[in-house]
């Protein structure tokens, strides 16, 4: 088959394609939907979950729920189609999250065209055509012009490696791979590890009717009121109907995210003040207005906030007088005060997670003090020898974000070279969308993009939209193979390095430096710049023929 001539109409036939996608989440439909309606390849998705949704797929732990508002959360892929999707509550269920996905998979007749049940094992770049050949575990193969990495950035569970685990006689689950049946915590003893954002979800569900509850933390975090609500009458048909001049606006912002339907005293604007700016009556007031009203516009209500120490440490402050206001026995409280700078790990949205251990039932365990030694057969031992014994264990414990998507898969490029090998001391990239020594191989939500740092589905459409201009562009000059000058991604790194640096991100340890995997080496995975900074970038670089990016034609054409 002539590959360079194969596009074609509607989904391929063979196993050879223009494009094959790997996942089926938000990014991945958005792909397969623009590549194959929009711009006539042929396409092929593959997924492992038996349906789409990606992390909506897996995460379907009781409590999941999203921290963008829902009005936000869609994809903006045609003016029909987001206006035929009705949500119900200001930040959406899981399952409503999932129910949405499916409704995007029917409505765009995806489902034809995606691979369900099937996980890659690797994917080959072959320098003599220019073409990848994508394996899965159960053998089947496709080959493609082009490969659209979509197996997300938070994908691949963390499961610490406890001594004994395996000899844990009563229920295991985590938090990212949780089962379909349902599970029931009612009159049980269950000990959850982990108190990021999955694990203050799921622990407000856990403690309701667990017979004993032991949330295990070895770092409190910060947690702000998200102030979740049904979307009142009106609310839903406002911003549809505004919805391309919101979108627009909501591009704007560092997060590509914020709206504010209900007034405030004072409103919630994304800050142009310094904490400093304002004397500390005024600042208190505009702390109560954006705790009150709930979401990350606490966290944009100064401009420093998430920027220089001082600022972080009031915001910090606030929420530690918050938790002594509402946890009643002070010992517990004071554990539950983070001792991080506020920012440097997710700060997390919730309902009445400090609530909880105001319950006889729930017991907060610092295992920083006293850390896990292993897990028995009945539960988990501490190294002072305390014995936990439980009938369930939850891991909480997050994932091997932004890379262990990727890496775990074999993918070779130039010169038979592993990815996992060549990120042996860090990823590096251009833009997050494409590595050196990686032709023609794109990524959305790689490392050193905007990724889970702003509103994600934005995020996503502006990499598909970029991916799909770049292959039209190749494709209309003749080129077969692009990738990343290796001099122009070291710049990028590096870049995305000092962007980090003047935050208050690199201040503590998170996902976000790598530092929640044991050996997973050290450096910020994610660009810091603001999603319309990332934009811009990326933008100029397409507008200067792909400046910075090897484009070649195969040696045939040439
Ligand atoms: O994972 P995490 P997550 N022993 O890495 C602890 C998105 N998300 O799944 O902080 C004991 O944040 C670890 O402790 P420490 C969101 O972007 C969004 O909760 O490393 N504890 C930490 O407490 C989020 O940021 C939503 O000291 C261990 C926890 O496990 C990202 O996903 C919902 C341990 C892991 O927290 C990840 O969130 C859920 C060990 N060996 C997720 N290893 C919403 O939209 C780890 N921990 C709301």
């Amino acid at each position: 088959m002539d590959m360079a001539a194969s596009k074609s109409n509607g989904s391929a036939s063979g196993r050879d394609l223009d494009v094959v996608v790997i996942g089926a989440g938000f990014a991945g439909l958005a792909a397969l939907h623009q590549l194959r309606d929009r711009m006539n390849y042929s396409v092929r998705a593959i997924e492992a979950g038996s349906a789409a949704g990606g992390t909506w797929y897996w995460n379907r732990y009781p409590g999941a729920r999203c921290d963008v508002e829902s009005m936000q959360y869609s994809l903006s892929i045609s003016p029909e189609v987001e206006q035929e999707w009705s949500w119900t509550e200001r930040f959406a269920t899981q399952g409503e999250i999932l129910d949405y996905t499916q409704f995007l998979v029917d409505r765009l007749d995806l489902a034809k065209d995606i691979d369900f049940n099937t996980r890659v094992a690797s994917a080959v770049y072959d320098e003599s055509d220019d073409s990848w050949t994508v394996t899965t575990e159960g053998g089947d193969s496709y080959r493609c012009r082009w490969l659209i990495m979509a197996a997300g950035p938070l994908s691949t569970p963390n499961v610490p490696d406890f001594p004994g685990l395996d000899s844990f006689q009563g229920e295991f689950y985590h938090t990212g791979a949780w089962p379909k049946d349902q599970i029931s915590f009612a009159g049980k003893r269950v000990a959850q590890i982990g108190t990021g954002s999955s694990g203050v979800q799921i622990a407000q569900e856990i403690s309701k009717d667990a017979a004993k509850h032991f949330v295990l933390q070895r770092t409190a975090h910060h947690i702000i009121p998200a102030g979740n609500r049904p979307l009142h009458p009106g609310e839903q048909e406002e911003v549809k109907a505004r919805y391309p001049e919101l979108r627009k606006f909501w591009q704007t912002l560092l997060g590509a995210t914020f709206y504010q339907s209900l007034p405030t005293d004072p409103p919630l604007v994304p800050g142009d003040k310094s904490i400093f700016d304002v004397a500390p009556a005024e600042r208190q007031k505009i702390f109560d207005a954006a705790w009150n009203y709930g979401g990350y516009g606490f966290q944009r209500a100064f401009t420093d906030v998430l920027k220089t120490i001082d600022a972080s440490v009031l915001a910090g402050d606030y929420i530690a007088s918050k938790i002594r206001e509402k946890v009643k026995d002070p010992q517990t409280a004071e554990k539950l005060i983070s001792s991080q700078y506020f920012g440097t790990k997710r700060v997390i949205i919730d309902k009445n997670y400090y609530d909880i251990f105001n319950q006889d039932n729930v017991e907060l365990v610092d295992v920083k003090g006293d850390p896990i030694d292993k897990i028995t057969p009945t539960g988990i031992q501490l190294q002072s020898g305390r014995q936990i014994d439980v009938d369930t264990i939850v891991c909480a414990t997050g994932f091997d974000a932004l890379t262990g998507a990727l890496t775990r898969m074999d993918i070779r490029g130039r010169g038979g070279s592993l990815l996992r090998d060549v990120w042996k001391e860090g990823p590096e990239s251009h833009l997050g969308l494409m590595v050196s020594g990686f032709p023609g191989m794109f990524i959305i939500g790689g490392p050193q993009s905007c990724s889970a740092l702003a509103n994600v589905i934005t995020a996503n459409e502006q990499q598909v939209d970029w991916i799909c201009e770049c292959i039209t562009y190749l494709d209309e000059k003749g080129f077969t193979s692009i990738e990343p000058d290796s001099q122009a991604q070291a710049d990028w790194v590096e870049h995305v390095n000092e962007l980090a640096d003047a935050t208050i991100y690199t201040k503590g340890d998170s996902w976000y430096t790598g530092a929640n995997i044991d050996g997973k080496p050290r450096g910020f995975l994610l660009y810091v710049g603001g999603y319309p900074n990332y934009k811009a970038a990326c933008d100029e670089i397409a507008s200067k023929g792909y400046d910075g990016f090897r484009l070649e034609k195969a040696k045939e054409l040439t």
